[in-house]
């Protein structure tokens, strides 16, 4: 691939120091104490996905077809085959990324010495290597059941399926998956947060939406019968509108699951590509706090429909991060990405999405005051005028700035080390 020199252009550390100063005094003449946003910045984790490293792949040994709705689509070279080279990507992704954050997997990604290991089977010492690297290098570790690409869910259903035994199978992959989702939290000293998602869906018009919903909750109760201490592991449960597939009807979808997790006591989990496109996961982040401990996001990009792009620094992701900031406690808001593209260089697409998502926090962070304070004074003029005003404030400064402090890249010069990692490790795999 032909490659501009001016990429590797690097922004000097005067520069930045420079630019830096004249920003915190611009934030602080309008109350904004720059350094307390960077400080509050540092102390929210993303968890990143690692199914954007090998294409919602996994490591079983006989793959099966994704299924469950989902699409990933794109064929740019260096997917992740095995986990020590997912985990090396992961690594040089986190390099690149400012801050301490989790890394999230998915039942597939166990490590099972090439031998049939199927869902029902799944152990927590399949994830011993994982759990050692998180360990090693400090980070926390999230977990999901795994119900779709198998041949038990082939049909669309899993855990809401009409035959017993199949959801019999489905019920116990969750299970343990709550068993290593708690070891690990347990390993790790923090909460590992684990999030069912189930496809169960009809493509066509169901005679029977009632007895179909019934048994997912039947199901769901038989999940979590068992309890363990939150300090170990918290639990999500994630509806969804429709799927490629099921476009009909979603068994667990947007009110199935408000009042599962209200009354169960479990985690909502608000992905942004799981709702109506006029709807968006900010404005609903308030509301279900009201009933809701805490909570989880699937910060995603819908194009068209629920297409899982890498998330951009643009108005939808601005408006979450601002209502986790807004809502006064960030720590009640466990954020998680959720993306996958094949088309372009995958520890580009971690690093782009991620850095977008603390951007956006920190922008978040830097809100004027005045813009509460004119709401507070019914004055609607002024707070649009500040809103608009505010977006062109120099928060860029402020974040090459602590990129700097962070030592990770400034700018686009991370680019540069996804390039050479390419060209080095992930250029030559076939
Ligand atoms: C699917 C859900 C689910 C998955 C991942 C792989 O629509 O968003 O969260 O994307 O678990
Ligand atoms: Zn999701």
């Amino acid at each position: 691939m032909a490659r501009d020199p001016r990429l590797l252009v690097k922004t000097s550390p005067k520069q930045i120091e420079a630019a830096w100063k004249l920003a915190k005094e611009r934030y602080g003449a309008l109350g904004v104490d720059v350094g307390k946003a960077l400080k509050s910045l540092r102390a929210i984790p993303v968890s990143l996905h690692c199914w954007q490293g090998d294409d919602v792949g996994g490591f079983e040994s006989h793959g099966n077809a994704i299924g469950g709705g989902l699409a990933v689509t794109g064929n740019y070279p260096g997917r992740a085959r095995t986990a020590d080279e997912l985990r090396a990507d992961l690594d040089q992704a986190l390099l690149l990324i400012p801050g301490s954050h989790r890394i999230n997997l998915h039942a597939f990604y166990g490590e099972f010495a090439g031998k049939k290991v199927d869902r029902d089977a799944v152990e927590p010492i399949h994830f011993k290597h994982w759990i050692a690297w998180a360990k090693e290098r400090g980070v926390g570790l999230d977990f999901n059941p795994s119900c779709f690409a198998h041949p038990k869910a082939a049909d669309g259903f899993t855990l809401a399926h009409p035959e017993k035994s199949i959801r019999k199978f489905w019920i116990e992959h969750c299970r343990r998956s709550r068993e290593i989702a708690a070891t690990i939290g347990k390993a790790l000293g923090s909460p590992c947060v684990t999030n069912v998602w189930v496809p169960d869906g009809f493509k066509d018009t169901p005679a029977d939406r009632m007895r179909a919903r019934e048994r997912l909750v039947e199901s769901l109760d038989a999940v979590f019968e068992k309890s363990f201490p939150p300090r170990y592991l918290l639990d999500a449960v994630e509806p969804k509108l429709f799927g490629i597939g099921a476009e009909a009807c979603t068994v667990g979808s947007a009110e199935f699951y408000l009042g599962y997790a209200i009354t169960r006591k479990k985690l909502l989990c608000l992905d942004a590509g799981h709702f109506h496109p006029t709807e968006t996961i900010s404005d609903k982040i308030s509301s279900v706090l009201l009933y809701l401990p805490e909570i989880l996001l699937h910060v995603s990009r819908g194009v068209r429909w629920d297409s899982d792009h890498v998330v951009t620094f643009a108005d939808d992701l601005l408006a979450i991060a601002r209502e986790i900031v807004a809502c006064g406690d960030p720590s009640r808001i466990h954020i998680g990405l959720d993306y996958f593209d094949a088309s372009i260089n995958r520890i580009a697409a971690w690093t782009i999405g991620t850095r977008n998502m603390l951007k956006s926090l920190l922008v978040a962070l830097l809100e004027p005051p005045g813009i509460r304070a004119a709401e507070v004074a019914n004055d609607t003029t002024a707070r649009l005028a500040l809103q608009e005003e505010s977006r062109g404030l120099p928060f860029g400064a402020v974040w090459d700035y602590y990129c700097e402090v962070e030592g990770v890249p400034v700018g686009e010069a991370w680019l540069a080390e996804v390039r050479r990692y390419e060209d080095q490790v992930t250029g030559g795999r076939k």
